[in-house]
């Protein structure tokens, strides 16, 4: 069954059977109030507007019985997957692999690193863990995308300009077409995401496409 959702620059076309939803790094550190971000001086609400339309949108394609990936940013315990340029990145006097507000930063098995509990994941989604800032560098999401038969990606989560426009690239260069609903990504910087979003879709979507969440919740339900 294919079906077309609105979008910018034009209608995405929907295979829902080829298609998996992709969530990016809502994890406890970057969202919530007391977290990583927060402890650097970010706006976490321009993060956590995304948590809601996320729960609508996840609900209803796992309602429709769809594949669901999400991914965490982080390292290893003994940190042997941590740059040094991104250890020493920011001059702050806490990085990566310091205790943090909830616990290591951004290290795995953390209280931070771990995903949010309203999109939490359900036995049979694969959890990416993810050293970078896309997700498909040195980890098995090509992989799997591939098993699954994937050619199409609606991906969300955060942040905007960073993680997820660099997954958005990563798999544009790897053949796969992505649709970003914009409610469902955010960015501590409102430039940042009208500017990230613009990226995407500018020259004839040169990325992706840009679309809302209520489409695809729409062309979810008559599919
Ligand atoms: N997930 C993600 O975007 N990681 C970041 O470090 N984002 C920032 O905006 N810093």
């Amino acid at each position: 069954m294919r079906t077309e959702i609105a979008a910018e620059p034009y209608p995405f076309a929907f295979e829902p059977a080829r298609t998996a939803l992709l969530i990016i790094d809502m994890q406890r550190d970057f969202l919530e109030p007391g977290g990583f971000g927060e402890m650097l001086g970010n706006d976490v609400s321009q993060l956590r507007r995304t948590i809601e339309p996320n729960k609508a949108l996840l609900a209803a394609w796992r309602a429709a019985g769809l594949t669901v990936i999400h991914t965490r940013e982080g390292h290893r315990p003994d940190l042997t997957d941590l740059p040094h340029a991104k250890k020493i990145r920011g001059r702050g006097p806490t990085t990566i692999g310091d205790a943090g507000p909830m616990g290591r930063i951004l290290v795995r098995g953390e209280p931070g690193h771990d995903i949010i509990p309203e999109l939490y994941p359900i036995p049979g989604e694969p959890v990416i863990d993810k050293p970078g800032k896309g997700a498909f560098h040195a980890t098995d999401l090509f992989q799997i995308l591939m098993t699954r038969g994937i050619a199409r990606l609606v991906v969300t989560g955060v942040t905007t300009e960073v993680c997820v426009n660099t997954t958005v690239r990563e798999a544009n260069d790897r053949g796969f077409d992505c649709l970003v609903p914009e409610d469902c990504v955010g960015s501590y910087f409102p430039e940042f995401q009208a500017m990230g979003l613009a990226m995407i879709k500018a020259q004839g979507g040169i990325f992706g496409w840009v679309g809302r969440s209520a489409d695809i919740i729409g062309a979810l339900q008559t599919t």
